[in-house]
């Protein structure tokens, strides 16, 4: 056990029963172009975060715990997409239409690949999720509970979306959750910082948020 000083206290990470949960950085977020663009948001804003996930991620994998990345995708056919999900509001472009990155959200396009700093390494799980959370319609709580995995740390986009619904979804299914606050973004500032305070707050009622530096030195082994 690693206490990590964390809101609204500490959090004590066990690496041998934890995993890190990198949520949905994929071009179709952080590029123009892509389904972040269509829906009229600022999308350079999440960029800023690349360096920080990698800085994580790298050492995450020098820790040799488990690293899961997600992607939202989905089949080609969209037999997965629901019309309510697809015909929402009036985006530049839907799910499954043509973009300058290929078929937005459409897993096996170029829009839908995680972006390349970020890419998973061989052996590496990815899963390609449907839905806003990491769980609905996916194997991932199996594959979890099949490795004995009782904390779930968080990183990726967009804070109050994918992040935070996947980790409600976690949270309901008994998974101690930490979201590492400068490893995650918006496309409104607002938004990410209410969407953290709502889950820490009442004695971390969803989970546990901590920077970056709280968290390398842990996996790192400095004191
Ligand atoms: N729109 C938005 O903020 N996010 C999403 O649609 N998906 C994810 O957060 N991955």
């Amino acid at each position: 056990m690693t206490r990590i000083d964390a809101r609204p206290f500490a959090f004590e990470l066990d690496l041998a029963h934890a995993a890190l949960v990198v949520i949905d950085m994929q071009r179709d977020f952080v590029e123009p172009g892509g389904f972040g663009a269509s829906l009229g948001n600022d999308v350079t804003r999440l960029q800023a975060i690349v360096p920080t996930v990698r800085r994580v991620l790298d050492a995450w994998r020098g820790a040799g715990a488990l690293v899961v990345h997600t992607r939202e995708a989905h089949r080609p056919d969209l037999s997965d997409c629901p019309p309510a999900k697809r015909m929402r509001g009036q985006p530049a472009l839907r799910i499954g239409d043509v973009g300058p990155m290929g078929r937005v959200l459409v897993a096996g396009e170029p829009g839908c690949e995680i972006v390349p700093v970020l890419a998973p390494l061989p052996g590496e799980t990815v899963i390609d999720k449907p839905g806003k959370g990491a769980f609905h319609a996916t194997a991932l709580d199996a594959l979890l509970r099949g490795r004995e995995v009782r904390q779930l740390v968080f990183m990726g986009v967009t804070t109050e979306v994918c992040v935070q619904t996947s980790m409600r979804e976690a949270n309901d299914r008994g998974y101690e959750c930490l979201l590492v606050e400068d490893g995650t973004d918006s496309y409104f500032p607002d938004f990410k910082r209410a969407a953290i305070d709502m889950m820490c707050a009442q004695g971390a009622i969803v989970g546990w948020a901590a920077p970056s530096t709280a968290l390398l030195p842990a996996l790192e082994g400095r004191p």
